[in-house]
């Protein structure tokens, strides 16, 4: 009954590009350390194999500490076997780590454009899969099926775009039922963890097990998987497991009507906790709503600190409330430059109304004789 783990895109050594410099260093080191909690995590569940689809590391341009990391975990457990499929960005080259480094015996590396095979004949498991030689991958390595040994559980590890048309290894889900795997384990799509089925093959994107920023928000894991065959029927079990240090998300907050900088920071406060953000988070914030150009608004209230979060950026949509009809007919300075900007406040275009939005803000505040803020 082998028990395998499905993980790709774990994109080692890429840039984190947080406003924060030293908190994108600390992110560099968190993905190794989730690179290493995978292999844990095989450890822990006394998995036989660990599938890794393709993207392991980010460029070819792999730092020392990252491939003695990498050589050394997969050391570090040598009954699991480790099976890598490169894809787009870990592609097989003489300057690839694949080729320069010895990796352990229990490493098996694809390194064919077409489809090959692994046998793990004392678990009962036949590895299908493919190597990236380059940025892409235009041929399609299923467009004929391989003949399978039915009595094995067989098994696909592939870098592949379900999507139609793609230069990274497109397919489709008749491809993977008409070649008949019990399971394919894809990778190259970021966002994953549902398993389908297309004729008798189960399939899924792993995912990448740790988020790098705001377009891969939400918790990040791996795949376990579970397989069973008898009389060449395949019983097969899944379950994700978290493995990502921390998550990005996304929130958006209405603060219409707040007047003071503890209403402000208890309103996102709130909305933060409902939604369960705590210390391990990463959060854009958007506030909406509209707030009174009288409210005393101080620009730091907000913090990651504040609030709990591990880091936080904040995007101020909030459009001024307004005493409109006393505004148009104030005949001082204000007044003129309320409808000065009128025709832009109302306009068509999203983008012309929040300059304008902001215009008034500072101009208001500024004629007041207040200090300009910004949140
Ligand atoms: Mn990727």
């Amino acid at each position: 009954m082998p028990k395998i783990i499905h993980t790709a895109d774990i994109h080692l050594d890429a840039p984190f590009s947080l406003f924060d410099v030293q908190k994108a260093q600390v992110r560099k080191n968190e993905l190794r350390g989730t690179f290493s909690s995978i292999i844990l995590l095989a450890k822990t569940e006394k998995a036989d194999l660990v599938l890794l689809s393709g993207d392991l590391f980010d460029s070819g341009f792999v730092t020392k500490e990252t491939t003695s990391l990498m050589i050394s975990q997969f050391n570090s457990l040598p009954e699991c076997r480790f099976v890598i499929a490169p894809g787009n960005h870990d592609f097989i080259s003489s300057r690839s780590p694949y080729k320069k480094e010895i990796f352990p015996p229990n490493v098996y590396i694809f390194e064919e454009e077409g489809l090959g095979k692994i046998s793990f004949d004392e678990i009962g498991v036949d590895v299908y899969g493919f190597a990236y030689l380059s940025e892409t991958h235009p041929s399609n390595p299923l467009a004929s099926a391989p003949s399978l040994d039915r009595r094995k559980i067989n098994l696909f590890a592939g870098h592949c775009d379900l999507g139609g048309k793609s230069d990274c290894c497109p397919i489709s889900p008749q491809d993977l039922a008409r070649c008949g795997f019990d399971y394919a384990a894809l990778g190259h799509i970021h966002k994953g963890g549902e398993i389908k089925l297309a004729g008798n093959t189960y399939y899924a994107y792993s995912g990448c097990p740790e988020g790098r920023s705001f377009d891969e928000c939400g918790i990040k894991g791996v795949i376990v998987g579970e397989f069973k065959k008898e009389n060449g029927r395949l019983a097969a079990s899944f379950a994700s497991r978290r493995m990502c240090r921390r998550h990005y998300e996304r929130l958006t907050v209405d603060v219409t009507g707040v007047s003071s900088d503890a209403e402000l920071l208890e309103r996102v406060k709130t909305s933060a906790a409902q939604a369960g953000l705590g210390a391990d988070a990463l959060v854009r914030i958007k506030l909406t709503g509209r707030i009174s150009p009288e409210a005393r608004l101080s620009p730091n209230v907000l913090s990651a600190s504040a609030l709990g979060l591990y880091y936080l950026e904040v995007r101020d949509d909030t459009a001024p409330l307004l005493d409109t009809e006393t505004l148009k007919n104030d005949i001082s300075i204000r007044g003129a430059f309320f409808r000065e900007l009128l025709p832009l406040l109302e306009s068509e275009s999203e983008e012309e109304r929040r300059t304008a939005a902001a215009a008034l803000h500072y101009g208001l505040a500024a004629l007041d004789g207040d200090d300009v803020v910004d949140f």
